[in-house]
């Protein structure tokens, strides 16, 4: 996969350096290149920034800049079918779930536009579009000062879920999100710590009970922490174990989704 990254903080993307993502690089299984959006002015003040038309407080980003910059973006990307997809990172876009991350990690080529200040003139992002899948995608619902950190996470994101980037494939299978409900709880020795013991059911050989425990605590962990993913969980066709797990958390199924009972109050464990 290649990856194209305008900034006028390139060296805010040097974590993309280190450890797995770092190491993709190095195998050349991503092929990453962070671009400063400063080197694409023409002036000598290698101007960014004006004063945003209808007034207000802030600085809005220069429209020529940034459309040298993404030309030049469109016109490296390697030979092939279809436009690439320019995530424009932005609080007002669409959030950025594993789903999109999945469906991003399938693309051959990403790029990212980071803005600064109060964002990007608007007929850049509606220019792109003749060259690139335009996407403002959003990480949640708070601010940061500009597009960079939110590129280091979805980058991480993404580049994770390409083959042979994870050492063993089966950790993307069980981890929070993965299925809809967040990852069980883990433990390691020594068996008690501070008097706090594991759970016995975990020192018991038995993998079946194993299993069960962990996919009650996925339930639990959900229930207690995102009420919204456990409402949403498809729950139309699930064994018999997890359905009295639902039960048990105090959840009926109704139309294929987990319903909290009502009347019921929170039940211990
Ligand atoms: Cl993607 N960008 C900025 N600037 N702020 C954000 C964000 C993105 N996601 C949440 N806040």
């Amino acid at each position: 996969m290649r990856i194209d990254v305008v900034s006028i903080f390139p060296e805010y993307l040097a974590p993309l350096e280190l450890s797995l993502i770092g190491k993709a690089r190095q195998d050349g299984i991503l092929d990453l290149h962070v671009h400063d959006l400063r080197s694409f002015t023409t002036d000598r003040h290698r101007t960014v920034d004006d004063t945003p038309y209808g007034g207000g407080a802030g600085m809005v980003m220069k429209p020529e800049p940034w459309s040298q910059a993404l030309a030049a973006v469109a016109e490296a990307r390697p030979g092939h079918r279809g436009k690439p997809v320019l995530i424009v990172p932005s609080p007002a876009g669409e959030r950025f779930t594993q789903a999109l991350a999945h469906e991003l990690a399938g693309e051959e080529h990403l790029a990212f536009a980071c803005g600064r200040y109060e964002g990007i003139d608007e007929r850049v992002i509606e220019w792109a579009g003749e060259h690139f899948d335009v996407r403002p995608v959003s990480l949640g619902d708070y601010v940061l000062n500009g597009g960079e950190v939110a590129v280091l996470a979805m980058v991480e994101a993404v580049g994770r879920l390409l083959p042979g980037v994870v050492g063993n494939p089966e950790s993307l299978v069980e981890e929070s999100h993965s299925d809809g409900l967040l990852e069980y709880p883990v433990y390691t020795k020594p068996a008690v710590w501070r008097d706090r013991e594991v759970p016995a059911v975990l020192l018991s050989g038995n993998h079946g009970k194993i299993a069960q425990w962990r996919r009650h605590e996925q339930f639990r962990r959900t229930s207690e922490r995102r009420p919204d993913l456990l409402e949403a969980f498809d729950a139309g066709k699930l064994p018999r174990a997890d359905r009295s797990a639902l039960q048990e958390l105090g959840y009926d199924i109704v139309d294929g989704r987990p319903v909290r009972r009502p009347g019921k109050a929170e039940s211990a464990g």
